[in-house]
């Protein structure tokens, strides 16, 4: 039976397209996920679509391409539909040939070349264009972060003992099975992961995303590895070429390793290599969610600077025979500095996990 479109209609099927732009939320590379809802004029849902793997086609292609122009339509969009010509034609093209009489979105697009010009234009091609506030008000935060400061937003994953040392009996893991799965969920959820040297040599990572089915998913790996010290087991540890940041000036080694990694050559900086260097680099890969894996050391270098958005700590429930003073020291000073912030502590299984 018809229906007029009431606010219930309206906030359903924006929940829907939010439902849908979660699905490929973490695999759409530099482009946000977005979600699209087509109905006809008395409410029936007519198509959906999400912004495919990797970004393209967008979702509003995605949804109307499939469908004629006879009917009217209403769509409703998670954000702002686009108006330029990138690396494919604007979705507001779309939308008028499909004959969409009525646009309801939730988000502008930050991204200074649409910015409120999708809805403009969308305007100008007489649509009537609505906004209807989500109740998830942290979509987009990461995409937005990204495109205000051109850095990738950043989450730090630390596995500690309980008495917060980084390393038991030589041990490669020692967190429970649930917490192995976060981080591997962590790795999925991010398209870049960057660990330090002393991780690099001592754990001989493989850095991928091992959770069934999301192999593909594993994010570009980046190692801080200032003097180039590199094992023969690195060779052909990795699928894809990993990025090594350096500062060394040895010759030798940089011809022999140049064929095995990308090297990049950084400047240090009071004896560090420059961190605002090295996420401008990432960004500049196309990677917008940065994971850093481990590593104190790595984490120090980065403290200070606010280039960090999210810690996760997860404690195992062993005790290390040496304890760790000032790794305890520099949580609780990053936790104090974030008062404002949300912090949570969770269980898994009998580790825990501490995030803010
Ligand atoms: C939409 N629908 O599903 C997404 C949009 O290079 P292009 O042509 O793919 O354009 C990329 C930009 O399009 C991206 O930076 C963002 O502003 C917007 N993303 N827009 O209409 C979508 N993912
Ligand atoms: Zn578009």
């Amino acid at each position: 039976m018809s229906q007029k479109l009431n606010n219930f209609y309206k906030k359903y099927f924006s929940e829907l397209a939010f439902s849908l732009a979660k699905l490929n939320k973490f695999t759409t590379g530099a482009n946000p996920s977005v979600g699209c809802v087509v109905t006809n004029l008395t409410n029936d849902i007519i198509s959906v679509g999400i912004t495919s793997i990797n970004g393209r086609p967008h979702a509003e292609h995605n949804a109307l391409s499939r469908l004629t122009s006879n009917t009217k339509k209403r769509i409703f969009v998670t954000m702002e539909p686009c108006s330029h010509f990138g690396k494919t034609p604007p979705c507001s093209r779309i939308i008028k040939k499909k004959k969409v009489k009525e646009v309801y979105y939730s988000y502008i697009d930050t991204n200074p070349i649409v910015n409120g010009n999708g809805i403009n234009q969308l305007k100008e091609k007489k649509i009537l264009v609505s906004r209807i506030n989500s109740s998830d008000k942290n979509f987009y935060k990461e995409y937005d972060y990204s495109v205000k400061s051109k850095f990738p937003y950043v989450t730090s994953k630390l596995a500690l003992t309980k008495n917060f040392s980084t390393i038991l009996n030589g041990k490669k893991y020692f967190t429970n099975n649930q917490s192995l799965k976060f981080a591997h969920l962590l790795r999925y959820m991010n398209d870049s992961i960057l660990v330090g040297k002393n991780t690099f040599l001592k754990d001989i990572p493989k850095l991928d995303c091992r959770l069934s089915g999301l192999e593909k998913f594993s994010p570009n790996i980046f190692v801080i590895n200032p003097d180039l010290s590199i094992r023969a087991k690195h060779y052909n540890l990795y699928k894809k070429k990993i990025t090594i940041f350096h500062a060394s000036n040895d010759l030798s080694k940089i011809k022999k390793y140049k064929n095995y990694f990308n090297l990049i050559k950084l400047k240090k900086l009071e004896n560090l290599i420059d961190v605002s260097s090295i996420l401008k680099i990432i960004y500049t890969h196309g990677c917008r969610r940065l994971l850093i894996e481990g590593g104190l050391k790595t984490l120090e270098c980065f403290k200070n600077k606010k280039y960090i958005n999210k810690y996760h700590f997860i404690f195992s429930n062993l005790t290390s025979i040496n304890s760790k003073l000032s790794a305890k020291q520099l949580i609780s000073s990053l936790a104090v500095n974030r008062l404002s912030r949300y912090k949570q502590s969770i269980n898994l299984l009998n580790d825990k996990l501490f995030s803010f």
